[in-house]
Formats: C-alpha cells, structure tokens, sequence
C-alpha cells in the first residue's frame, strides 16, 4: 500500500464526529422548530451561525425580552413552541421575563440559555456571567432542564417540546452550558439520540358525564352566556367554536385575545354589552377563559346579584373553582370538548329566548350607536376616539392584517373600538398586562403569519420594546407602527407638585418625534397631526409593505388614568378617613 493509500484508509477508519452545536441544531429541525428568536453572544454565537447555516432562521435581536416576546407569541400563533435564545445570566434574566410571561398566558415557548461553567458556577468562585440559571428559571416556567451530555440533547429537546406543548401549554427553559456545545460523539450514536416527539399535544377527551352534566346545565339556562378566552382561540378549534356558538344562538363575550374567534360584528356577539350580560346572564359557559382579574373573579358587582352557575372548559383540572364554584367542569382540550358539547346539543335544542337576546341586541346596538359620532370627529390633535375610528375601518378593510396593540388608554379603548373578523389575528398584553410585548409581537406576527403588522402603541408601550425598529427595517418587515403620542403615560398634562424643575413621573418629552427613530434604520416615518393624515399613512403603509413609524399626535389631555382600570390603584385609607 502506497503511503497516500494508507492515509486514505486511515481517514475512512476514522469515526464520523458530531458535537453538540449540531445535535442540538438536527434535535430543534427533526421537530419542525425552523425559527430561532434571540441575541448573540458567549457561549452562543457559534451556535447561532451555525444554525442559520443549516436552514434555521435565526432572527437577532436588540434586547432579550423582545426576542422572548417574540417567542412567546410564535408559540401562541402556531402551537409550536416559539424558540428564544440568549447568552448567559443577564441576557438569561432578560429572556426570563417572557418566559414567565410565556407561562403565565399558557403560550409554548421554550427559552435555551447558554450557561457558565458549572463547576465554578456551584462553588460560586466567580466565573464569566456565574448564575445558577436552572434554579432561577423553575418558579417561573411549566419544567426546566439542563442538558450535560451531548448524546442527552435528543431527549432534552423532545422533554422540552412536550412540557412546552401538551396539557396547559407554557414555557420551558432549557440550560446548556458552554462546554456542551464542543462535545464530540460518535455521528451516528448522536443521529440515534434525537427523538422526534409523536404526538406532542395528545387530545384529551372530556368524560361524557361531564359534558352531560354541562349540557344540563346549559338547557336550564334563562339567560345563557358564552365568555371566549384565548385558550379558545390558541385552540384553532374555530370551526366546532362557531358551530356550537351558532347552533346553541347563545351570545357571547369575547375576551381581548378571542376577538376575531367569531367576528365582533356577528349578530350574536355582545362585547358592547359587556356589562350587561355579566350582570344579568344566569348561566355562564366559559371556553378557555379563566375566572382572573380580567373577569373580576366571576364575583362583586360587575356580576350582579343574580344568582350564577358556571359551566368551564379547561384543559387543566386545577383551574376548576379558582375562584367561585363551577358547577359543571368539563376538562379536556377545547376542541374535543366543544365537539362533544356540539353533539350533545343535537337537534332537539332550544335557543335562549327573544327576551334575553333581544336585550342584549338592544344594549349592544344602543351602545355602538352612542359611540359612532366621536369616532368621525376629525380633531387635531386627534382624540383616541378619532384616531381608533380611522384605524377601526382599516382593519375592517384588511381583516387579514394582524393587530398588535399595548398601552393603557391605548389599549383598552382600541381593545373597545377596533372591531376583529378573524381568529387569532389580535395580541397584546395578554394576562399580565405587560407594557413590552409591542416590537417583538410585530415581528413574530410577521415572521409567522406572512402577513401584513399594524401595531397601536402607547407613546410609553413603545418605549419599552423601541429599539427594535432596527430588527424591523433589518429584516425589511411589513410592519406599521402607530404610535399614540399623547407626551406620557396615561396622559401627559400631570405637574411637578414641587414646581421643580423635574417633570411629573408620568410625562415624557413634549412634542417628540418617533417617526425619526424609523427614518433613522431607512424605514418610512410620518407625522400625523389629523385623522385624515393617518388615515393616508396607515393605508400606505399596508399597501407599500414598508416598515413604518407614524407619530399619530394626540391631545395630551385626552386620556384617563390607567386606562380602563383605575379602579385598581391602591387609595390610602388615611385620605378616606378626612
Ligand atoms: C412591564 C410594565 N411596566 C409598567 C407597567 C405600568 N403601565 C401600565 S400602562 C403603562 C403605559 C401607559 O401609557 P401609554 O402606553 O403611553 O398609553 P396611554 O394611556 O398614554 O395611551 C404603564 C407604564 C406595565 N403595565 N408593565
Ligand atoms: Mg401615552
């Protein structure tokens, strides 16, 4: 054998390597997870070319929290877990926050932190961005993993997915520590470790006593309500949703994140008579909506006095009487519960009564009526009502576009006043009612959804996620951006009490100009001073597909404090007593 013969023979011999950069790259493809969202650095960066360089995109960000909330919603908008990625410690810490945000509103999200050395990490001597990662995530997401062996990633990356996935969906963090990912196994011992996860959301199917139970219930209804959450809408169960909604002629409320399940405009629909059909209703049918702050506890006097039976579908059997009794719990996933409502229905159904509906029609009706005339004013400065009346039309002529929309005024009047066509096409704060959520949601809405982003933002909502305009315009992103610049948070009229020469906590900046942060990246900016102007901008924007920043200028006295909810400022019972 010649010397090169021999060499040759050598390499054959020679074990095929993998290590862990791609393991865990073929472990998140063999799944379908294609979308990497997160921000560079130690211990990660490598991993990160490398998996934009074996067809997984990987979408840089800013700042951490916004990659999360990207991820969050990913999850939320697929019933895949959305994937963020992120460095060590501070930008673990940064992520965590949307990670638990992610838990809290049962979105799938798995959140994969590179970490420190663990040796030095558990004798804390100091090393690179030490934190004990895992035990700080715990509390905070559905199940938490470190992975310390390459040929364990496989079933990390599929023990991640089903946490994230199955029952109540949530968020799960996955901890891989730097030294993991330059570990060297055998390829093909390595291509035999990956698991492609079978059926990572089994249904689970609701026992036919509970449905009979809940259709007993249902039957013995005066004055019937269906409340819709956005367990229903994660569900895309729409089909059975409509189909029991329509068949059963009840109405039905829907929360923020169900607008869209059935159309606002549906003749069934009650969102304009919130207020009535909580007090009123005697039977209440909650489909993944949970009896929390945002439903007054299913309790007080937002639910009147009248007597009230609850009939819940959830997937988790623990958020059965988390807060008043239910008197039918049907646990399962939405959709084989809703089916099974639908079949018990049958044919022998009677609808609610013309008197019930027929009140709730008339206080819906009366209460559209009152509102139409300040949606067409065409002030300027704009108020929030003449500026969410233009916005309101636009998206009733693009009910494909998808909404994002934070703030606090902001958000609840557009939450009240932008009517929604289509599921899951409306995400905002969510459970917490987080400021933040703005720029990452836009750019994961456009990343998943291939369509068109119109986003309404408080003038301090922004703030918190602004400078990801330069992902926006790097990733050339069809996203218009509506800020409601009304120079502070709430409103921006308040006064230092001092007449010092701080501003009050609540206002910002007079007059400021956020469509230059756009002009700054070569996005388009404009400044709208009229709700004809930013009618003409919007409309632009959506048709151009250009990234887009309009300064919608709105009187600074116009809004009220906290929006919708100032009820919940604590009151000093010192004040009361005088
Ligand atoms: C992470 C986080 N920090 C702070 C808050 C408190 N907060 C509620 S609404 C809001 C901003 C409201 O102002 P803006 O977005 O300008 O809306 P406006 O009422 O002025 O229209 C803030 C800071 C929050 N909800 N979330
Ligand atoms: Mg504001």
């Amino acid at each position: 054998m010649t010397a090169l013969a021999q060499n040759i023979a050598a390499v054959d011999a020679e074990p095929e390597l993998t290590d862990g950069f791609h393991l865990i790259i073929d472990a998140l493809k063999l799944n379908g997870l294609n979308t990497i969202y997160g921000v560079p650095g130690i211990p990660i960066t490598d991993f990160g070319r490398m998996a934009q360089a074996e067809g997984i995109r990987v979408l840089s960000f800013r700042h951490e929290q916004a990659a999360g909330y990207a991820a969050s919603i990913a999850g939320y908008l697929t019933k895949k877990p959305g994937v963020c990625l992120t460095v060590s410690a501070p930008g673990f810490l940064n992520g965590l926050t949307a990670l638990a945000h992610a838990t809290t509103n049962c979105f799938p999200m798995i959140l994969i932190s590179g970490s420190s050395e663990r040796e030095i990490v558990d004798l804390q001597q100091g090393d690179y961005e030490e934190m004990d990662q895992l035990a700080i995530a715990k509390p905070l997401c559905k199940a938490a993993f470190r992975v310390l062996h390459a040929a364990d990633i496989g079933i990390a990356v599929a023990r991640a997915i089903r946490a994230a996935v199955s029952g109540r969906p949530g968020g799960v963090y996955l901890d891989l520590p730097a030294k993991l990912f330059g570990q060297v196994i055998d390829a093909a011992a390595g291509q035999k470790s990956l698991v492609k996860v079978i059926d990572a959301a089994p249904a689970q199917i609701p026992g036919p006593e509970s449905i009979k139970r809940a259709l007993d219930v249902l039957k013995s209804a005066k004055k019937p309500l269906i409340i819709l959450g956005k367990g229903a809408a994660y569900a895309q169960a729409d089909d059975a949703i409509k189909a029991l909604v329509e068949t059963s002629g009840i109405p039905f409320l829907p929360m923020s994140m169900a607008k869209g399940l059935l159309p606002d405009t549906h003749p069934q629909c009650a969102g304009a008579a919130r207020s009535t059909v909580l007090k009123d209703s005697d039977v209440v049918l909650l489909i993944g909506a949970r009896l929390n702050w945002l439903l007054s506890h299913g309790k007080g006097k937002s639910w009147g006095d009248a007597p009230k039976k609850f009939i819940q579908i959830d997937i988790e059997p623990k958020e059965m009487d988390s807060n008043v009794e239910i008197v039918a719990p049907v646990v399962g996933d939405i959709g084989s519960c809703v089916a099974a409502l639908l079949d018990g229905i049958g044919k022998g159904w009677t609808k609610p009564s013309d008197d019930w509906t027929g009140t709730v029609i008339k206080k819906r009706d009366d209460n559209i009526a009152k509102m139409a005339p300040r949606l067409m004013n065409n002030n300027s400065p704009m108020d929030y009502h003449g500026a969410l009346g233009v916005l309101r039309t636009i998206i009733a002529e693009r009910p494909d576009a998808m909404l994002v929309n934070e703030g606090a005024n902001t958000l609840d009047l557009a939450r009240g006043i932008v009517d929604m066509y289509k599921p899951r096409k409306r995400i905002d704060v969510g459970t917490w009612g987080i400021m933040g959520i703005g720029m990452g949601y836009c750019i994961a809405a456009a990343i998943e959804t291939g369509k068109p982003v119109l986003a309404i933002e408080g003038d301090s909502a922004f703030g918190f996620s602004g400078m990801e305009v330069e992902t926006i315009c790097r990733y050339n992103l069809p996203v218009c951006i509506v800020v409601f610049n009304n120079d502070g948070i709430y409103r921006g009229t308040d006064v230092n009490p001092t007449g010092g020469a701080d501003v009050a906590p609540t206002v910002f900046v007079k007059g400021a100009r956020y469509d230059k942060m756009m002009e700054a990246f070569g996005g388009v900016g404009v400044n709208a001073t009229s709700p004809d102007e930013l009618k003409r901008a919007v409309n632009e924007a959506m048709d151009s597909g250009k990234p887009t920043l309009i300064n919608a200028v709105i009187d600074p006295a116009a809004g009220s404090e906290s929006g919708r909810i100032g009820n919940l400022n604590p009151q000093s019972l010192l004040k009361k007593k005088k």
